[in-house]
């Protein structure tokens, strides 16, 4: 299916666990990833198991929704996710819905987490970036050094993909600790003690933080969980089944 979030066409896949009500969790992939990864399905695919319709899209400038990939910002991916959780809304079946993401996404679905603690009724974050803001405005991303107070025209980052300056201006604005203190519900977090991305110990701090998580360090696992994919199902699987219960 197509959301639109002025003007610009959001690639979305929308699959349900049955034909009845049930809740829905919106599922956001990682920067210059896309919503066909396998760690993506292999989470939905539990969500499903767990009773969990599941919406995973294509943010701005990724996979096969509109946007250039070196125009995209942290303000164009929420903007993204509000839009897509409008959508969600107005769908007759869904009664409740959560907010997952895999790094850049799972910092952007904590953000909008905490603008709408009201209708994000939980969350599951994946290796969430929360390092990015942070990072941009110390001035090193993915490896790449500036002058954070003189922004370049545009960064070369990994893959000879280029990025406008305007990708870290907004990051440097960007604030994650006040939304994890905005949001009262519960957080599962999920990350692998392997991760040379993003540091596990982030995921540390955030669940320390955020009122209610649960904090799952996977063993051995990468960035990408494609080590031990039957963990984090697992994970995943029994945590919404708890929440479906409860
Ligand atoms: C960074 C650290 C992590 C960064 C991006 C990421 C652009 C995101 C990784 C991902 O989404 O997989 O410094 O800078």
């Amino acid at each position: 299916m197509t959301i639109m979030d002025d003007g610009i066409a959001l690639s979305a896949v929308l699959e349900r666990p049955h034909d009845g009500r049930c809740p829905l969790v919106i599922v956001l992939h990682g920067f210059t990833s896309n919503k066909e990864k396998a760690h993506t399905l292999a989470a939905c695919q539990a969500m499903r198991e767990a009773g969990f319709a599941t919406l995973r899209f294509d943010l701005y400038g990724h996979g096969e929704s509109g946007g250039e990939f070196k125009r995209h910002t942290l303000y164009k991916w929420i903007s993204n996710t509000l839009a897509v959780m409008d959508a969600a809304r107005r769908m007759d079946f869904v009664t409740e819905i959560y907010l997952s993401g895999h790094s850049q996404g799972g910092l952007v679905a904590a953000l909008v987490g905490g603008m709408a603690p009201d209708r994000v009724r939980g969350m599951i974050l994946r290796a969430p970036a929360f390092m990015i803001p942070r990072c941009a405005r110390e001035g090193s991303l993915l490896g790449f050094g500036f002058d954070p107070a003189r922004v370049p025209e545009e960064i070369q980052i990994i893959k000879g993909l280029t990025l406008e300056g305007n990708y870290i201006r907004v990051a440097q604005t960007i604030h994650a600790e006040e939304a994890v203190a905005r949001f009262p519900g519960p957080v599962l977090l999920i990350h692998g003690d392997a991760d040379d991305t993003v540091p596990p110990e982030d995921s540390v701090r955030a669940a320390g933080q955020y009122a209610q998580c649960r904090l799952e360090l996977i063993p051995g696992e990468t960035h990408h969980f494609d080590r031990h994919p039957e963990a984090t199902r697992g994970i995943i699987r029994d945590w919404l089944q708890n929440r479906i219960h409860a």
